[in-house]
C-alpha cells in the first residue's frame, strides 16, 4: 500500500513517520522545495521531540521519499495549512490546491483523507473539486450508499505538539466520510497503524468535532482569564482562588495566563464563529477574551512601571507555551511587541531583555523592534523588572529571593503556585 502524504508540515511528516513504521511506503509532497529536498537527505524540517532520528531512520531505509509533484497511490493524505483570512474566514485555498494536484493521478478504488482543519462542509467540498478536475471519477456523495470511484472522508489531526509520534498512534481518531464507503475505508487506513479506538462518523460531524474540542478548551480558558481579570479588580490572588475552587470534585479550572497561542486553539473557533456567529456567542466571546490578554499584561506591566525608575525590564519566554521553541501565533511574542512600541513611544530609555532557551534567535516578528535583545537567565535577572510570560522548566530554578527589591509580573503564576505549597500559603485544616 502506498500513502501519499501531501504537506510535510507540522502534521504531514509526523504522520509519514507513524505510517512508515508501521509498513505502508510513503510518498511525501510539499511545494516547498527546500523541505521536499531535506526531507530526502533524511533532515527533519519542524521540531519535535523524537521526529528527526526517526524520519533519517526511515529515509535511509527507503520507506519514505518525498517529492514536488503528487505520485499515483492508494491513499491520499491532505495535511496542509488552513489560517484565516482578514474577515477570520478559513482560507481553504491551500486544502483547494492540494485536492487538485493530487486529481490526476487519482484511480478508481482511492481514499482521500482530509486531516487539515476544515470548517463544517468543506470535506463535501474537497469531493466536488475533484470530481471538477476528474469528470471520469465519481467521488463520494453525502448520504449515498453507492461505493463511489473516489472515497473521501476527514480524519481531523488532535495531537499535542511535544507529544506527536505518542499521541498520533495512541489518540482515538475520529473518521468521518462524505459517504458510508469513505468513513470504511478511513477506518482501515488508521487501524493499520493507530492503537486507540477509531469512531467513524460522517464528515461533518467529524469537522465540527474537531472544532469543538478546540472551542471547548478555548471557552475554558477564558473562563479562567475573566477570573484573573475580576481577582485582578477584587485584590485577589486568582492562583489561590482557582486552587480552592478546585476542591469541589466537580470543578476543574484551567490556569489563566498571558492569553492562548498556537496554530490551533487560537484560530480553529472562528471557523465556527464566522459561518454561524449569532449561534456561537460563547465561543465568540470566549476568543476576544483570550485575545484580549495581551494587551491587558502589557497595560499591568506599564502601570508597575509608571512614576519609577527602571533600566531594563526582563522578559521570560517567548514560545506558545512551556518547554518547547514553537514561536507560533505566541501571546508572549504579542507581548514583546505592544510592550516595545509602548516604550518606544513613552520611556525609549527602557531596555527590553529576552530569554527564550528553547529558540536560537528571536523571531522575525521582533526584527527592528525598539530596545530589544536576546540574553540568558542570569543576564535577566539584573533587570528592574520581571515578567514571567512562559512556564518553561528552566525558569523554576528562579528563587522567589532572587527576585527581592523587584518590579515583578508573573503572567503563569510561577512563583505564587510555589509559594502556595510553602508556609505563608493556603491553611489546610485537617479534619481527620
Ligand atoms: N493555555 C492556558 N491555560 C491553560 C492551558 C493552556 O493559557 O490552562 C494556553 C497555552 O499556554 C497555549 C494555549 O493555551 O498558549 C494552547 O495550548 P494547549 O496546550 O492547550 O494546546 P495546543 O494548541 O498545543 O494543542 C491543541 C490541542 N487541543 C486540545 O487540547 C483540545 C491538541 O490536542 C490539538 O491537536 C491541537 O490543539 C490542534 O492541532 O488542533
Amino acid at each position: 500500500e502506498t500513502c501519499v502524504i501531501v504537506g510535510l508540515g507540522y502534521i504531514g511528516l509526523p504522520t509519514a513517520v507513524v505510517a512508515a513504521r508501521a509498513g505502508i511506503r510513503v510518498v511525501g509532497v510539499d511545494i516547498n522545495p527546500r523541505i521536499v529536498a531535506a526531507v530526502n537527505a533524511g533532515a527533519c524540517t519542524i521540531e519535535e521531540p523524537g521526529l528527526p532520528e526517526a524520519l533519517a531512520d526511515l529515509v535511509a531505509a527507503g520507506r519514505i521519499s518525498a517529492r514536488s509533484e503528487p505520485v499515483a497511490g492508494d491513499v491520499f493524505v491532505i495535511a496542509v495549512p488552513t489560517p484565516f483570512t482578514g474577515g477570520y474566514k478559513p482560507d481553504l485555498s491551500y486544502v483547494a490546491a492540494a485536492a487538485r494536484s493530487i486529481a490526476p493521478v487519482l484511480r478508481k478504488g482511492d481514499l482521500v483523507i482530509v486531516e487539515s482543519t476544515i470548517p463544517v462542509g468543506a470535506t463535501e467540498q474537497v469531493a466536488r473539486w475533484i470530481e471538477t478536475a476528474r469528470p471520469d471519477l465519481a467521488c463520494s456523495r453525502r448520504g449515498s450508499a453507492r461505493t463511489p470511484d473516489i472515497l473521501v472522508a476527514h480524519c481531523p489531526e488532535r495531537v499535542l505538539p511535544g507529544q506527536m509520534l505518542k499521541e498520533l498512534v495512541e489518540n482515538d481518531r475520529i473518521i468521518g466520510g462524505v459517504c458510508a464507503a469513505a468513513g470504511r475505508a478511513g477506518l482501515a487506513f488508521y487501524q493499520s497503524f493507530v492503537t486507540g479506538n477509531c469512531f467513524v462518523t460522517d464528515s461533518r460531524t467529524a469537522e465540527l468535532c474537531k472544532l469543538s474540542e478546540n472551542s471547548f478548551r478555548d471557552v475554558n480558558i477564558a473562563f479562567a482569564n475573566e477570573l484573573a481579570e475580576i481577582c485582578g479588580d477584587f485584590s485577589i490572588d486568582v492562583w489561590e482562588l482557582i486552587s480552592l475552587a478546585n476542591r469541589h470534585p466537580r470543578v476543574n479550572i484551567l490556569n489563566p495566563g498571558p492569553g492562548v497561542g498556537g496554530h490551533c486553539i487560537a484560530v480553529d473557533p472562528w471557523f465556527i464563529v464566522s459561518a454561524l456567529g449569532d449561534q456561537a456567542r460563547l465561543i465568540r466571546e470566549a476568543r476576544w477574551i483570550n485575545s484580549g490578554r495581551p494587551r491587558t499584561v502589557v497595560r499591568e506591566i506599564l502601570g508597575k512601571i509608571a512614576g519609577r525608575p527602571v533600566g531594563s525590564i526582563a522578559c521570560l519566554g517567548l514560545a506558545y507555551k512551556p518547554d518547547i521553541g514553537d514561536l507560533r501565533e505566541s501571546p508572549a511574542v504579542e507581548i514583546v511587541e505592544y510592550l516595545s512600541s509602548e516604550l518606544e513611544l513613552t520611556r525609549p530609555e527602557i531596555e527590553l531583555l529576552l530569554v527564550e532557551p528553547f529558540v536560537d534567535r528571536l523571531p522575525h516578528e521582533l526584527d527592528g523592534a525598539h530596545g530589544v535583545r536576546k540574553v540568558d537567565i542570569d543576564a535577566a535577572l539584573a533587570a528592574d523588572v520581571i515578567v514571567m510570560l512562559v512556564d518553561h522548566r528552566p525558569f523554576y530554578a528562579i528563587k522567589p529571593e532572587q527576585l527581592a527589591g523587584k518590579i515583578v509580573v508573573d503572567t503563569r503564576g510561577v512563583w505564587r503556585r510555589a509559594a502556595q505549597q510553602g508556609p505563608g500559603g493556603q491553611t489546610v485544616v485537617n479534619r481527620e
